[in-house]
């Protein structure tokens, strides 16, 4: 079951569910039947515009292929200029290097991770070469992603989330208040940033409960926003 906790204004203790409302999107993706909120962006109804989220985007055999290819990857620290983070990462095709806050070439995206791309790719309505930075990320249990933006160098992002469900944590600044929003990121999920949730819109990620995987897949930008929410 696809769970959305939502609070508004500062009260993230208050979830309830939200129908939402599914967009008229074109997608080659086979869409769930039921209730479940699949694709959304909700303006009207706080929920990030620009955010978009697909269940079980892969299957549980390719989940269990890419888990083993995170695994055999060279995982490192993530690194934050001097510090290190307890997510360990591997970048292809560009890395965002934090100590002199530029991007630099990374090692090609290799070819087992093509299939995924074209198909993200075709998800976000784009071509699959508009897809030139994937990171792969393994959460050890209690560890998080603290409150962020992705780089301005990159426009589109996509994940993957593998292995376990996490607390997928939005926020914006309203006022003097903090506006929330909760995806249940659910293991073999897509989830879609663009516009407002990949630009003025926060996220984090709690630590997990469960040891997790994620394959994050970016754009790149060509004319790189401030950074700044609007
Ligand atoms: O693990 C994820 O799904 C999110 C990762 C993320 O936010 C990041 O690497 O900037």
């Amino acid at each position: 079951m696809f769970n959305q906790g939502f609070a508004r204004f500062g009260s993230p203790s208050m979830p309830c569910y939200k129908p939402g409302r599914e967009l008229g999107r074109s997608s080659n993706v086979p869409q769930p039947m039921g209730p479940q909120l699949t694709l959304f962006s909700l303006d009207d109804a706080g929920v990030p515009q620009g955010l978009r989220y697909q269940p079980d985007f892969i299957s549980a055999s390719d989940e269990r292929d890419l888990i083993e290819r995170i695994q055999a990857l060279p995982l490192a620290p993530f690194q934050f200029g001097a510090f290190e983070g307890k997510r360990r990462v591997a970048s292809f095709g560009w890395r965002y290097d934090y100590s002199q806050q530029k991007l630099e070439k990374a090692e090609d995206l290799p070819a087992w991770l093509e299939p995924f791309i074209a198909r993200i790719a075709s998800f976000g309505e784009l071509p699959a070469s508009s897809i030139r930075q994937v990171l792969c990320t393994e959460y050890d249990v209690g560890v998080s992603i603290g409150w962020h933006r992705d780089k301005p160098h990159f426009a589109e992002v996509f994940g993957l989330s593998l292995a376990s469900a996490c607390k997928f944590r939005f926020r914006r600044k309203a006022g003097a208040e903090w506006e929330r929003f909760t995806l249940d990121a659910q293991p073999r999920s897509l989830y879609m940033m663009s516009g407002p949730a990949r630009q003025v819109w926060e996220h984090s990620i709690p630590p997990v409960e469960q040891p997790r995987y994620s394959i994050t897949f970016r754009t790149m930008a060509t004319t790189p926003y401030s950074g700044k929410p609007a």
